[in-house]
């Protein structure tokens, strides 16, 4: 037998195999290379959402149903690969969540563990274990797993963000916990601010004892200081061939990602710059915060303006041209690649 193709059946293998069937067996030789693929086979497809379009439909949820009935009010980007799934790649979830002026999204938490990636809007904030962060476009924030959150809206415009979470990665362990806090918003622990001035500015409180450190202690990455550090690294001329200036969002107790379970990144690529194909084993969603380009993923072109979200599968290759200069945003199952020692990335000659 072969990788690559089933032994032939014969009638006499058929009949045995029809009768495996009651028993909840079957013959391992007859799926082998579908189990065991030679390199990653997602059914999920490279695919673009233009912002513009979802956001229509997004204010028109505003109008049929509140953030606190639908608890969260989100619609969710679903890969054309994987219908009807709730997933944007096989092991994670995205979306567009809405706030309108007023409305709080009360407080629950839950095993899965969720980023903001903030689209438009300002002044609305999210809570997480009673300490608020005020969100402004393009900033970072994330909702560790089992971590109270709430989400408010006291300005007078409506506030999108994109949502990350690792709900398939989670079900498929079934290891799926929520509840909700029983008010709306969960009690006030600390000043807005606080995980930021603690432990986000390239200093930590003398005497602190990390403990779990799977998290970042640090919720909330401004975008003013991811954008900025962009700009300054532009200067050095150092750009990647596939990547431009790419960067992590850290976890500063540790150096690691800042969850376990998904990575994110903000990268530049400079008016004219196109990458050199590459491709990884992390699927991973992108959104453009400033500029227009393009991305060929496989044999898909996409084209892309502020905000619009798209996704790429794992192990196709990817090539960004920009237009004008670029930002974008990415996130991937990555971190829990490399903790299983899966992760592959695939440079080229790059
Ligand atoms: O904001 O807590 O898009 O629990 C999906 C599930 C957002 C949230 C989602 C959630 C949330």
């Amino acid at each position: 037998m072969s990788m690559d193709n089933a032994p032939r059946e014969t009638p006499e293998r058929r009949a045995y195999y029809d009768r495996l069937e009651p028993q909840d067996l079957s013959a391992l030789w007859t799926k082998f290379s579908t189990l065991v693929t030679k390199q990653p086979k997602s059914r999920a497809t490279a695919h673009l959402w233009r912002y513009a379009a979802v956001r229509d439909l997004l204010m028109e949820a505003g109008e049929l149903i509140t953030a606190k009935e639908a608890e969260r009010r989100v619609l969710i980007l679903e890969n054309p690969g994987l219908p009807g799934d709730g997933r944007v790649t096989s092991s994670l979830y995205a979306g567009l969540q809405l706030v309108l002026p007023g409305e709080i999204a009360p407080a629950h938490r839950h095993t899965q563990t969720a980023l903001r990636f903030v689209m438009e809007g300002e002044g609305a904030h999210t809570a997480v274990d009673g300490e608020k962060t005020v969100m402004k476009p393009g900033d970072f924030v994330i909702t560790p797993n089992w971590a109270w959150h709430d989400h408010g809206n006291d300005s007078d415009r409506p506030m999108i963000w994109m949502d990350g979470l690792d709900i398939p990665l989670v079900n498929f362990l079934d290891a799926s916990f929520a509840e909700g806090y029983g008010a709306d918003e969960y009690p006030r622990a600390r000043p807005a601010g606080d995980n930021l001035a603690r432990f986000g500015q390239g200093m930590l409180p003398i005497g602190w004892e990390a403990g779990d450190t799977r998290n970042s202690p640090v919720f909330s990455y401004p975008y003013e200081r991811s954008r900025e550090t962009l700009e300054t690294l532009r200067g050095t001329g150092e750009w990647d061939a596939c990547h431009g200036i790419k960067m992590r969002y850290v976890n500063p107790a540790n150096g690691d990602w800042a969850m376990p379970t998904m990575g994110a990144c903000l990268q530049l690529l400079p008016r004219g710059f196109e990458t050199a194909a590459y491709r990884s084993t992390d699927a991973t969603v992108f959104t453009a915060t400033e500029g227009r380009g393009r991305s060929t993923i496989g044999e898909t072109v996409l084209e892309w303006g502020p905000r619009d979200i798209f996704v790429a599968p794992s192990w196709a290759p990817v090539r960004h041209e920009a237009d004008e200069d670029a930002v974008l945003f990415s996130f991937s199952d990555r971190p829990v690649q490399e903790k299983l020692g899966l992760w592959r990335e695939d440079r080229g000659n790059a």
